[in-house]
């Protein structure tokens, strides 16, 4: 395998306007014809290079330019290339290829899943149905028919309008299908199954109508109605937030059980894994319905940031991915609530990004250069991706960005484009300079910034000096972060607003500004663009307790030096909701990774009443928003508090955390179990935000008084656990019960899977509860569920449920003696024979192993030696596991 570099792109010699396939279902294989329209590039160089198309996996059965069949010296072929070397300007050319989508494992390309087959093509799959120059920059037009037989296989479906369908005898049918846009490859997608279908209509702003249709597996037509209401809501408002109309006449999602990620968005024929489809009070969670509703969305949204404007090459991925994550990022803060979506968004980032920032696969959002593309689809790509644009939203103002999205379709529209062009736009529609933002596309690691203030008396000013830098991120094992034109700033939005001492937010006068600027505004927008800077706010007649970042402006790690006590000011009071959160975690933190750097060497936790007291007022004011103290209740997790530890002692780290858990429910009992009482519905269960709010806020004082393995805490939620109407209560007291070692454990266990065992999705929740334990015999259990008839490693969602979480498991899967460390190898190395894909995926859980002690390292370091010197090997695990090693 090749390591691939931006630097290298060159436009293709050849394009294909126009693509005819036949695809024929027969017992055991599949057949595919197919005839590509092609010319020479005009924009291509000059030289007149061969014409060359992959593959993978094909058997070739005919090839022909123009209808005279290839002689043997016409065409060289390998397994992956078929290279034409001197084609005509323009031809047409046919193949024949006999595909095995019955034995395709790896669910990329055409695949057999349990009703019928089904695509995934991006990013390089498209190459497993025919021969194809395979890359996002080459789009057109595309006509299929599929024949198969009809008993078995009653729905044809592909990308765009139906024309034409009926009987061909011997038990077959056809179906013909036409898309009307251009598109690339990758977005190129079919499905023959036996599916149910739950159909609507949609009428655009400008009165066309869309024909909507969801397909699932037979049965499954009352787990439906949410996603079909989450596409009309997200239609809508595309409509109303950007202006976007839907340009199709059919959207049709399908449902499969067997999927490597969460969702594609073919044109117009979106495939989805079931997880973010299929939802029934009793079997689907709050989140699994929040989840629902941003994947659907995100999946539409795609519809025009990504497949009418696309990716000239996939370095560019984070154009279309960290534009649309930002979009279904601010679909979800309009349906639920703002605060609470940032909230977990960051927590998530912090899970997720930040480690990966810090570690062995960072990489820039737009990145330098790959060997697996598919080992690129990252929390970076995505997520810091979603940052970067939200931070040109809070530095060019939210009307120049709309405007600015206004003007990127209007240049784009039909285009595959960069990075660049979405920034260019940006920066003209704004007419701010983005020059310097742009760093953040090719720098990788997470800034830190340090700020530090000064209130002078006399003067009545507040001076804030801010300064930046990678280096606390950007380590040795990260070349390519190094190599990069290091040590140069970021240009760091930084939101701030300053606390009185009554709470009340204070003037914002900055100095050299004049007091117009900022009258009136409680939080202002500070640029920060060099290594450091003093920003001075006048006018202040008290000493003020400053709020920085406010809704998290900038990914960065903030350091600043508040007291305990201002931090409980700031939770108590500042206006902004997501510091009143940060001011919690950051409270939290500090006492924790105390309380672990005390236990790791024998001396005993300490925990303040103080933050007992800010707890009690938390429980107090619950009902204001229960949603939120939910979340301020819930202490920052295991993986993100590692981050800021030198060396990682995960057993101190997590007896300190549920120490600190325990305390707090030792000292509040009674208010968690008054609140968890006076938030208790009686009315039936409802998926709106209110309710799953108070959901929320109940099941986080179930799981502090589980902590104190009372039989009145185990009744509490075995009563819960029988008696709940709703899948997000019954799990939760199911998740409680799952982290106390009883007898209640074991019975709730044991009927959970009695009752759900024909609902795979539902199985998969039974699985990760277990996985997820931190009793000691998690990884028997774990090795124990391998067997069990309910997992199956050819399912992905399977494979997440048991071991990717068992994986983030932290202080299971980084045990002591490396149980855990060997235990993951061995089933990345088993599954990378199925499904490479997954497989890296997982291998993704060693990415921190330098961060643990000694002993620990060794233990990884052989694990993943043993791993990547296995015969066979895919290029997907090697180049993970490579870098982790390097
Ligand atoms: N674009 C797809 C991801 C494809 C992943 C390929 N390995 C889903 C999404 O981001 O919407
Ligand atoms: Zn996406």
């Amino acid at each position: 395998a090749q390591r691939i570099h931006r630097q290298d792109y060159t436009p293709p010699p050849f394009l294909v306007d126009s693509v005819e396939l036949d695809v024929h279902f027969n017992a055991g294989e599949v057949l595919v014809s197919s005839q590509l329209q092609l010319r020479r590039n005009p924009a291509a160089a000059a030289q007149p290079a061969p014409l060359q198309l992959d593959g993978q996996g094909l058997e070739t059965i005919s090839l022909a330019i123009d209808g005279t069949p290839l002689g043997a010296d016409d065409y060289r072929c390998t397994s992956s290339t078929l290279t034409i070397d001197n084609p005509p300007d323009a031809l047409t050319l046919t193949t024949q290829v006999r595909i095995d989508p019955d034995n395709n494992s790896s669910l990329s390309g055409l695949y057999r899943s349990k009703d019928g087959y089904f695509t995934q093509c991006e990013a390089q799959g498209f190459r497993r149905i025919t021969w194809f120059p395979d890359r996002p920059d080459i789009m057109s037009r595309y006509q299929v028919t599929l024949h198969a037989d009809k008993a078995s296989l009653p729905v044809l479906l592909a990308n765009g309008n139906p024309a034409g369908s009926g009987d061909q005898g011997n038990g077959r049918h056809w179906a013909k299908w036409e898309d009307p846009f251009a598109k690339p490859c990758y977005l190129f997608a079919l499905v023959a199954a036996r599916l149910d279908v739950l159909r609507d209509e949609f009428t655009t702003s400008s009165g066309r109508s869309v024909q909507l249709a969801v397909f699932v597996e037979p049965g499954k037509l009352d787990q439906c109605a949410h996603a079909v209401d989450a596409l009309q809501r997200a239609m809508r408002w595309d409509e109303e937030v950007f202006g976007l109309e839907c340009d199709l006449d059919h959207y049709m999602i399908v449902a499969v059980g067997d999927f490597n990620m969460g969702a594609m968005e073919n044109k117009g024929l979106n495939v989805f894994n079931t997880k973010y489809v299929l939802a029934r009070a009793d079997t689907a969670t709050d989140a699994d319905y929040q989840n629902i509703d941003r994947v659907v969305a995100h999946e539409y949204f795609h519809n025009w940031t990504g497949n009418r404007v696309t990716c000239r090459d996939w370095f560019q991925l984070s154009l279309k991915e960290g534009l649309t994550v930002y979009r279904d990022q601010e679909f979800g803060a309009d349906m639920h609530s703002r605060a609470v979506t940032r909230i977990r968004e960051v927590r998530a980032l912090r899970a997720m990004q930040f480690p990966e920032d810090a570690g062995p696969m960072a990489h820039p959002v737009r990145p330098d250069s790959y060997i697996e593309i598919n080992n690129f689809y990252t929390s970076t790509v995505y997520d810091k991706g979603a940052e970067v644009v939200r931070m040109i939203e809070t530095l060019i103002g939210k009307e120049a960005f709309r405007r600015g999205m206004d003007l990127y379709f209007e240049r784009h529209d039909g285009q595959a484009v960069t990075c660049d062009d979405f920034v260019a736009a940006m920066a003209d529609a704004s007419g701010v300079d983005l020059t310097q933002f742009k760093r953040w596309y090719d720098q990788a690691g997470t800034p830190h910034l340090w700020a530090s203030g000064h209130y002078d008396e006399q003067a009545r000013t507040y001076t804030l000096t801010l300064s930046q830098s990678l280096l606390a991120s950007a380590t040795a094992a990260n070349a390519e972060a190094l190599q990069s034109p290091l040590h140069t700033p970021f240009h760091i939005p930084v939101a701030v607003g300053l606390n009185g001492a009554h709470g009340e937010d204070m003037p914002l006068m900055i100095a050299g500004e004049g007091s117009a600027a900022g009258s009136g505004r409680t939080t202002r927008v500070l640029s920060l663009t060099e290594f450091e800077q003093q920003f001075v706010f006048e006018e202040l007649p008290a000493a003020p307790v400053v709020s920085l970042l406010r809704d998290f402006s900038a990914p960065v790690i903030l350091d600043f030096s508040w007291s305990d006590e201002e931090l409980a000011h700031l939770l108590a009071h500042d206006s902004d909701p997501f510091n009143r959160w940060e001011a919690g975690q950051r409270l939290a933190s500090r006492l924790i990774l105390a309380a672990a750097e005390d236990l790791s060497v024998g001396r005993p936790a300490y925990w303040p009443q103080s933050f007992v007291e800010a707890a009690a007022r938390l429980l107090e004011h619950a009902s204001d928003d229960p949603a939120f103290a939910a979340e301020a209740l819930t202490l920052p997790g295991e993986a993100t508090l590692a981050e800021e530890m030198t060396v990682v002692d995960p057993s101190a780290l997590h007896d300190a955390r549920n120490g600190l858990r325990r305390f707090v429910a030792e000292q509040l009992g009674n208010a968690l179990l008054h609140c968890y009482t006076t938030h208790a519905d009686d009315a039936p269960y409802q998926a709106t935000p209110a309710a799953a709010g108070r959901r929320a806020l109940r099941n986080v004082c179930l799981s502090y008084l589980g902590e104190l393995h009372s039989d009145e805490a185990r009744a509490l939620a075995m009563r819960q656990f029988e008696s709940a109407d709703n899948m997000t209560d019954q799990f939760a007291a199911l998740a409680t019960l799952a982290q106390d070692d009883c007898q209640e454990r074991v019975l709730a266990l044991a009927s959970f899977y009695e009752r759900w065992h024909d609902e795979a999705l539902v199985v998969d929740k039974w699985l990760s509860v277990q996985a997820a334990s931190r009793l000691p015999d998690t990884l028997a259990v774990v090795r124990g569920l391998l067997e069990h008839p309910a997992f199956d490693l050819r399912n992905p969602n399977k494979v997440y449920a048991l071991l990717n979480t068992f994986g983030n498991n932290h202080v299971r899967f980084h045990a002591a003696d490396g149980s855990g460390y060997h235990f993951l190898a061995t089933q990345i190395g088993e599954l990378d024979r199925l499904n490479p894909q997954v497989a890296a995926r997982l291998a993704r859980r060693f990415d921190r192993w330098r961060k643990f002690d000694e002993p620990r390292q060794q233990q990884a370091s052989f694990a993943l030696e043993k791993l990547h010197s296995l015969a066979g090997l895919s290029p997907d695990v090697r180049e993970i596991v490579g870098r982790a090693l390097e």
